[in-house]
């Protein structure tokens, strides 16, 4: 039984040290546990609620387990306690009803004023179509027609080869990198419809605050708002066969004047090109808010 045990906390310990040493954690903070307050409005306010809702639970947590605690030692069987004989309390029985709903609604009400902020893609600027695929990410911008495939890095994707020989630890960014990022401007509603061609994927940038599933069939619907230029990643989050752990997720925010030229120049480059064949394609027409 013992040897059972052990064996198990080993397993328990090879599984904590193969979590803590994926690839993703080499780029972030090893021992970053609580989750991102990320870089817009919304991700800020999720992160807010994530904490209020830590520490209700946390008080709630000690003062349970601390009751909990006095009783068992305090009334135990070798000084004598005898349990009593009761069971039904009216009183106890409505007060501890009463406080989980108000505690509750007190949690329920500001969650779902975010969750409505966060459903509300009214007024955006730009439409962007978010395509998953086994295994990349199809990006088009609908109001311009540009559109592009972003896969796995090269260098990333020659070293996870089996017996490729190359060490991991020379590539920068090892498996979070992509050959060509999702660009978008700062300061501006960016609006994503988001969905995909072939099996349940799921687009999930942290610093944003919110996934969002991508399903054949069926356009969801996201928005983000950031203010600071910079580079966000993110990964797959539904497993999705076998290379899902290999389609990295990288926003890159410029300064809008920076992305004006961006685009432009994409433009041109497209000019001519097939654009990217999304299955989506007609069900994303139908879903873009009516113009006007
Ligand atoms: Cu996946």
């Amino acid at each position: 039984m013992k040897q059972i045990g052990m064996g198990l906390s080993r397993i328990g310990i090879a599984t904590a040290a193969m979590a803590f040493s994926l690839p993703g954690m080499a780029a972030v903070d090893r021992w970053k546990l609580n989750m991102t307050p990320g870089v817009t409005d919304v991700s800020q306010q999720v992160y807010d609620l994530h904490m209020i809702v830590l520490w209700i639970c946390v008080v709630i947590g000690v003062l349970v387990f601390g009751a909990m605690g006095v009783a068992m030692f305090r009334f135990r069987k070798s000084r004598g306690a005898i349990a009593e004989k009761w069971a039904h309390n009216d009183k106890a029985e409505l007060v501890l009803t009463i406080i989980p709903v108000l505690i509750l609604i007190s949690m329920a009400w500001p969650a779902t004023k975010v969750l409505i902020e966060m459903a509300d893609t009214r007024d955006a600027e730009m439409t962007i179509e978010v395509t998953g695929y086994q295994w990349k990410w199809g990006y088009r911008y609908v109001d311009s027609g540009v559109s592009f495939i972003s896969s796995l890095a090269r260098d990333s994707d020659d070293t996870r080869q089996l017996g490729s020989g190359l060490d991991p630890h020379s590539v920068k960014n090892y498996l979070l990198d992509v050959d060509r990022p999702l660009v978008i401007p700062a300061d501006t509603k960016v609006r994503f419809v988001i969905t995909a061609g072939d099996v349940i994927h799921s687009w999930w940038v942290p610093a944003l605050g919110w996934k969002q599933d991508a399903i054949p069939g069926i356009i969801n619907d996201q928005w983000t708002l950031v203010k600071e230029p910079g580079i966000y990643r993110g990964q797959c989050a539904e497993l999705c066969g076998k290379d899902h752990g290999f389609m990295p997720i990288v926003v890159e925010v410029k300064p809008k004047a920076e992305f004006e030229q961006w685009l432009a120049a994409q433009q041109g480059a497209n000019a001519g090109a097939e654009p990217v064949a999304t299955l989506a394609e007609p069900v994303a027409a139908e879903a873009a808010p009516s113009q006007g």
